[in-house]
């Protein structure tokens, strides 16, 4: 499937500039770190350095996108302007002030594309889901790896770092955020940043990350115990956020509101008084970017449709205690929830 035309047809515009690598990546299906994508209705082009030519070329020669040397945005623009194009829709959130000016400088008309790209990008191809499958196949075989090696002394920085390597050496291009290692009370800080705290038996452990596959992110948080606890509200608590994860993935549905499907779980956690612990949303789409649409939280409008990829992650926190989280990166199609993920989600004791 052609991105570019698919984007470019949802545009009210003579023609599209895109120059943000993420959107870059999902319009060509080429990674770099310069570029810029041009579309109009008669052609579509990769404008890029010398360094990435050869490369894109290789990579683009089946393609519908041609590819192009250009040492500046100045080329681009002069390109376009030959073309006798008046209006350019450009992603506006991404522009710098810089860009903005120098298209206004040039006498364009600017008209914004990012709605039609969010829209286009929120419904993944199969092509798309199946990268998106290896990157969460991958995520999980460099967890249940990183079980084995979990020992008593090692600090949450050491965890992260051996759960990334191993992540690599399953076959993942890169992380596709920083991954998140918190012991002990620190579970309750949802994005806590690992240090050097050291693994102790008998504390839970929270595991938030994911690879790169093809360009395209997973995203799986797993909570567990490292040796037996005899902390029995831990464990009942488990058990809720475990339920609230199941109810929303069992609930969730096509032409649901992101709203809809994020008061399934935080609903359930009501009916115990935990949905005030629940501090953030249920989930977000996963792409090329870690964080896309559509939304599932208590204000979300998004409407699910057949074929997003999207979080469900109910979480629960006690500051100064602890934190729990259940995700999964799972699809929807066929009317219903389908997970990524295949990792026990039951409480496991390591
Ligand atoms: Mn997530």
């Amino acid at each position: 499937m052609d991105n570019t035309k698919k984007v470019f047809r949802e545009v009210r515009a003579d023609a599209m500039l895109v120059s943000s690598p993420d959107l870059r990546r999902y319009l060509t299906g080429f990674a770099s770190s310069f570029g810029f994508v041009y579309v109009d209705a008669q052609e579509s082009i990769l404008f890029t350095d010398p360094r990435y030519a050869e490369g894109a070329r290789t990579a683009l020669k089946n393609s519908f996108v041609a590819v192009e040397v250009a040492q500046n945005e100045e080329t681009v623009l002069d390109y376009i302007k030959s073309k006798k194009i008046r209006t350019i829709a450009v992603p506006l959130e991404r522009l710098t002030l810089r860009e903005y000016e120098s298209l206004k400088k040039k006498k364009f008309r600017i008209a914004d594309c990012m709605p039609a790209l969010r829209k286009a990008m929120s419904v993944k191809s199969e092509e798309e889901r199946q990268c998106i499958a290896k990157a969460s196949q991958i995520a999980e075989r460099a967890f249940l790896a990183l079980l084995k090696e979990l020992k008593e002394g090692m600090t949450e920085s050491e965890t992260a770092g051996l759960l990334e390597y191993l992540m690599r050496k399953n076959g993942a291009e890169d992380r596709s955020f920083e991954t998140i290692a918190a012991f002990g009370k620190n579970t309750s800080v949802p994005h806590h940043a690992a240090g050097e705290d050291k693994l102790i038996k008998g504390l839970p452990v929270l595991l938030d990350f994911g690879c790169k596959w093809q360009g395209y992110c997973s995203d799986i948080t797993r909570t567990f115990l490292f040796g037996e606890s005899s902390d029995d509200e831990f464990k009942a608590v488990y058990q809720k956020v475990l339920n609230a994860h199941k109810i929303a993935a069992e609930g969730i549905h096509e032409g649901m509101s992101g709203k809809a499907a994020d008061a399934l779980a935080r609903d359930y956690l009501k009916r115990f008084g935990l949905d005030k612990f629940f501090t953030h949303s249920l989930g977000h789409g996963v792409g090329v970017n870690i964080h896309e649409e559509p939304r599932l939280s208590p204000s979300a409008d998004d409407v699910l449709q057949s074929g997003m990829v999207f979080s469900i992650e109910p979480g629960v926190y006690f500051e100064g205690k602890f934190g729990i989280r259940i995700e999964d990166t799972v699809c929807l199609s066929g009317g219903a929830v389908h997970s990524f993920m295949s990792t026990e989600k039951g409480l496991m004791v390591i």
